[in-house]
């Protein structure tokens, strides 16, 4: 009910709305429209009330609830249900648990993440209200081994989402981090449940740093991680930032969109707009796989998101997952 009437207050702004005409329209009593508008100004909505004229909304707080991100959002799929959190272990975690029973691009949000998780095994820092927390839930038509186009179409996303919502050009690191000034400011986690043949559903973990100042990260990380606000408070100090809610909002009609190229079989587009966006092709690599590590330079991707190394030794290798250090980023620089 409370967001019933927020809906109300936000359509007559910037005007008052009485609280009989408030009643009259939501089919509620007075003191109910009152309590909801104590429980709104409890999280943090700024609302202004005077005598025989009524509430009018002043200011929202940025927050991340299902009601903030979900409202007209306008995709497809993905967001049509968000399930917020404020506190979970891993968004992924949670979203893997639900994922047999959701349909088709559920989401999980959490305000913070009390175990946010890497890849094999790592962490992913999770403070809370500094950072975007998310999982998506998909059910796509594809072969096991093209799940990797599902992180690329995600890093797509991300970046035209970093662009429209904050006018920030990000790059992308092969197969799963976006980075500013070669430092991670997200980073993607795939993960699958398939047969042989099949995918069942894949579980998309992104996590972003929004606002984080460089102390504010572990000390490993200092010069490794950063937040869009800090990076545009360094690179544009005069920009206006845009909220929290407003990135993550993006971040899921891009992704929407994204989603759909993939289910269109439009793969190869995928594929170009990565690699408009990269910041490994192009540039001297070293690759970690399970036995044995070469240097070289990364020379394109594959229809299915392998990675093409040309390496010093003029062999030519394609790398579907492992690591992969790109010369100026992240701190690396042998
Ligand atoms: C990733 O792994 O980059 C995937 C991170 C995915 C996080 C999201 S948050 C929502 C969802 N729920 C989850 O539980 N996870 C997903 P990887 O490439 O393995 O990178 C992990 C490494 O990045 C760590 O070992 C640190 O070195 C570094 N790192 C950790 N936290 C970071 C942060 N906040 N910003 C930048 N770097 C970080």
């Amino acid at each position: 009910m409370k967001y019933l009437v927020l809906a109300a207050l936000r359509d007559s702004m910037p005007g008052y709305l009485s609280g009989e005409t408030l009643s009259g329209q939501l089919k509620v009593t007075r003191t109910s429209v009152w309590k909801c508008i104590n429980e709104l100004r409890q999280e943090g909505y700024e609302i202004d009330s005077v005598s025989r004229r009524g509430y009018r909304l002043l200011s929202e707080p940025d927050t991340m609830n299902s009601y903030v991100l979900s409202a007209e959002l306008g995709t497809g799929i993905i967001g049509k249900n968000i399930q917020y959190f404020d506190e979970v272990d891993s968004t992924n975690a949670r979203a893997k648990a639900i994922a047999s029973e959701s349909a088709d691009g559920t989401v999980v949000v959490a305000g913070r993440q009390t175990s946010g998780r890497g890849r094999l095994g790592r962490n992913w820092e999770s403070p809370e209200g500094t950072g975007i927390y998310l999982s998506v839930i998909i059910k796509p038509d594809i072969p096991p081994e093209e799940v990797q186009l599902i992180t690329l179409a995600a890093s797509v996303a991300v970046v035209g989402a970093f662009k429209e919502a904050a006018g920030i050009d990000a790059g992308i690191k092969w197969p799963n981090d976006i980075v500013l000034d070669g430092k991670k400011v997200c980073g993607i986690l795939t993960e699958m449940s398939s047969e042989m043949e099949r995918v069942n559903h894949i579980v998309l973990g992104i996590g972003i740093n929004f606002s984080q100042k460089q102390e504010d990260f572990p000390e490993e990380l200092h010069d490794k991680a950063v937040s869009i606000v800090h990076y545009l408070l360094k690179t544009k100090p005069s920009a206006v930032v845009c909220r929290k809610s407003v990135l993550a909002r993006a971040v899921l009609v891009k992704l929407d969109g994204l989603y759909k190229m993939l289910l269109d079989g439009k793969k190869q587009e995928i594929i170009d707009l990565w690699k408009s966006m990269s910041a490994t092709l192009g540039r001297d690599v070293k690759a970690t796989g399970r036995d044995a590590s070469y240097t070289g330079k990364a020379i394109d991707i594959t229809g299915d998101g392998r990675l093409v190394i040309m390496c010093e030794d003029g062999t030519r290798r394609e790398l579907l997952s492992g690591e992969v250090s790109v010369r100026g980023l992240l701190g690396y620089s042998p």
